[in-house]
């Protein structure tokens, strides 16, 4: 039998770091589809910051809830480990990050300790819990194309990294130390090096989102100017419902294997523009200018994927393609607007703030 072949039990667990992000949300869903119990690490705030999975939680207090929600924090190895030995999951996935390259320009220090030392935390809490209860818990890390950076494309699990952020940086150590871990001690780590993946959920700071809210508020007269960066930089985008189905098929293999996910087609932002304004028949030069605010001190010019691996060994593929993607988040947020639109004209105050102010 393999080293790492899995017994059968009742119901697994799975504990979500980052559950409140775009993935968390749908891997969340996908778990619980797939007859999980899931736990999830949430930063307190002043403010709710639930939204993503408002719709999955059920009152703790009833007996068939199956998404539980614990207080965390990735610079905060004491009560990681906590969680870790109050829950002992089956399954760890790490998501939680302070995920936007340029951000992490402004915040080195704060995004290498989250994003690079936070995984250190996890593993050594996991290689502790373990040894102590003899039940093995897998971990998956959530890696980038960001690390490839100056490699040129296509990239694969061969290309050698290339960091061009404190982002980037900080994912290449967190990818090591899973390595480490593995090879030192035996534990089933992985880490999965996803492409831009997007969706109706994206946080509204990355480009592909920051472009389809800004359009269809321009298209219902709620805004009349986008300001933007590099249109030149090329991206493989794909759809982080896809990509959650990956992170889940890496954690049930019976050899723990880092895998490139990708959907090898790529395009430039200013395409992203074409195919949004394209749908709203919109022309993007009549609204969109430069502001060097959105330049980085140092680019990604050009990503594109090569999953072979992952397609032969994880029999994966994206079901969402470029247009769809495109058009999925186009048609929500201009349902967004004119929710907004109908609100101001019926004299609320309230108004969406300007989307995309980093
Ligand atoms: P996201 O929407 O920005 O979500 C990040 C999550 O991390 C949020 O739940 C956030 O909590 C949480 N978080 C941030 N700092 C934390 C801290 N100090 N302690 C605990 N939680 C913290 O990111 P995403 O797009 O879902 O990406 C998920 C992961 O995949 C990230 O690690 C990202 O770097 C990586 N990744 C993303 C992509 C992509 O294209 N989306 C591609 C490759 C890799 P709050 O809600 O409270 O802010
Ligand atoms: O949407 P972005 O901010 O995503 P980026 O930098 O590729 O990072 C995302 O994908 C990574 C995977 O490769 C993740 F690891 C990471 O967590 C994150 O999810 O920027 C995409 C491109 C960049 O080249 C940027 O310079 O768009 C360019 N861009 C041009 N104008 C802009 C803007 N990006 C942003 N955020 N805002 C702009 O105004």
């Amino acid at each position: 039998m393999p080293r790492h072949a899995r017994y059968s039990t009742n119901m697994r667990k799975a504990l979500i770091t980052g559950i409140t992000g775009q993935d968390g949300s749908y891997l969340t869903e996908h778990l619980l589809s797939e007859g999980y119990e899931v736990h999830g690490i949430v930063r307190r705030a002043s403010t709710f910051n639930t939204d993503r999975i408002d719709h999955l939680y059920v009152d703790p207090h009833k007996q068939d809830a199956r998404l539980l929600l614990h207080y965390g924090d990735l610079t905060d190895g004491p009560a990681l480990r906590h969680v870790i030995e109050q829950i002992q999951p089956d399954e760890i996935y790490n998501l939680a990050a302070q995920s936007h390259v340029a951000v992490s320009f402004q915040q080195p220090e704060y995004t290498a300790d989250v994003d690079g030392v936070g995984a250190l935390r996890l593993l050594e809490a996991i290689r502790d819990v373990q040894a102590r209860t003899g039940r093995e818990i897998r971990y998956y890390q959530a890696g980038t194309s960001e690390m490839f950076g100056a490699a040129p494309p296509p990239q694969s699990e061969a290309t050698p990294f290339h960091p061009r952020s404190p982002y980037a940086a900080a994912k290449v150590m967190a990818y090591h130390l899973v390595r480490n871990y593995r090879e030192a001690y035996g534990l089933y780590a992985v880490t999965g090096i996803l492409f831009n993946h997007e969706s109706e959920r994206r946080g509204e700071t990355f480009v592909t989102r920051k472009i389809t809210r800004a359009a269809t508020r321009i298209k219902e007269g709620l805004q009349d100017k986008l300001y933007l960066g590099n249109l030149d930089a090329v991206r493989d985008w794909g759809h982080a419902e896809d990509y959650v189905r990956a992170m889940h098929l890496m954690l049930q293999q019976d050899e723990p294997r880092d895998f490139v996910v990708a959907t090898g087609e790529s395009h430039t932002v200013r395409e992203f523009l074409d195919a949004t304004f394209g749908l709203l028949d919109l022309n993007w030069q009549d609204h969109v200018e430069f502001d060097p605010r959105y330049l980085r001190p140092a680019e990604v010019e050009h990503l594109h994927g090569d999953a072979t691996k992952a397609r032969e060994a994880l029999n994966w593929a994206p079901r969402v393609g470029f247009n769809e993607l495109v058009s999925r988040m186009v048609n929500h947020d201009l349902e967004l607007a004119r929710q907004e639109k109908t609100l101001r004209e019926a004299g609320h105050t309230m108004t969406a703030r300007q989307s995309g102010d980093i």
